[in-house]
């Protein structure tokens, strides 16, 4: 059996892998920059196997999982997390292949990745899967738009799995973090500018990519009988804040 991680090969994903490995799981990391795989691979062994993967094309997912070899097949816990946010500006100054290019990675490819391993799981009765959702699938900022759309739409998907598989003994949670640091996340959302990157963590202590992967273990070493639906973290620094009133 093994565990399949997407978006490997950074922030999250890389912490889940090394977590998990750790914990004496077999891990498949899959993400698009194959070097940095393979670099995982060097540091984790024979226990971790490096998948080039685009989620956000479907026949890249489908060669890569038909690509498994046998004892790789077997998938007891699908982490979907690889995903971006790109741009921050308001709706009306948004570049629509920012849009596309978040919906096709955090919609299209974590749904068709669920479609093609859910079925395994519930043939085998067994399985799990964990959405990385977000915070800003639930609280509207702006420059979230579609952003914060496309990780609601993690949270119904997940939610609706959940209506979908009693019976099957499969168990499927969303994780929605809050302000994260020591990840490539910003960089992307603000396309390499590090300054501005930077500006986002500046004097807080945020929540890791190792708390994440911390949370994540828990979640999945829950006795088999005990789904927790979704899990929302955020660093202590962080909080709410008043709605918006525009004046004239
Ligand atoms: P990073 O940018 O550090 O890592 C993102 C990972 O996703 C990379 O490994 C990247 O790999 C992979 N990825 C991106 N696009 C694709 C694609 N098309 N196909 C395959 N892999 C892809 O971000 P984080 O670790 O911070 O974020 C991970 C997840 O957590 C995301 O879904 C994000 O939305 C979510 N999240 C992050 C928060 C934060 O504050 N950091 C807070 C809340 C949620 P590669 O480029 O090699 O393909
Ligand atoms: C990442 C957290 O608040 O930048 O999902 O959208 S936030």
């Amino acid at each position: 059996m093994a565990i399949l991680i997407t978006g490997a090969s950074a922030g999250f994903g890389e912490a889940l892998c090394r977590l998990f490995v750790k914990e004496g799981y077999h891990v498949i990391g899959a993400a698009r920059r194959k070097e940095r795989l393979s670099n995982l691979q060097q540091e984790l062994g024979e226990k971790f196997y490096p998948l080039q993967m685009d989620v956000s094309n479907q026949q890249s997912i489908d060669n890569a999982i038909d690509s498994l070899p046998e004892k790789w097949q077997q998938i007891e816990l699908l982490i979907n997390n690889a995903g971006l946010a790109l741009g921050l500006e308001p709706a009306h100054q948004a570049n629509f292949d920012d849009w596309q290019c978040m919906i096709q990675t955090n919609i299209i490819g974590l749904t068709y990745l669920t479609h093609k391993i859910l079925p395994q799981m519930v043939k085998r009765k067994n399985g799990h899967i964990i959405n990385i959702g977000s915070i800003a699938g639930t609280y509207p900022y702006p420059g979230g738009n579609v952003y914060g759309a496309s990780k609601a739409y993690v949270k119904q998907f997940s939610r609706n799995l959940r209506a979908d598989l009693p019976g099957t003994q499969v168990r499927v949670t969303n994780i929605e973090p809050g302000l994260c640091g020591g990840t490539e996340f910003s960089n992307v959302r603000f396309k390499g500018d590090d300054k501005k990157a930077m500006q986002v963590y500046d004097k807080v202590e945020y929540v890791t990519a190792e708390d994440i992967a911390n949370i994540a273990l828990w979640i999945f070493k829950q006795p088999k009988h005990v789904n927790i639906n979704s899990i929302e973290v955020m660093p202590v620094a962080q909080s709410y804040s008043a709605l918006a009133v525009y004046r004239e």
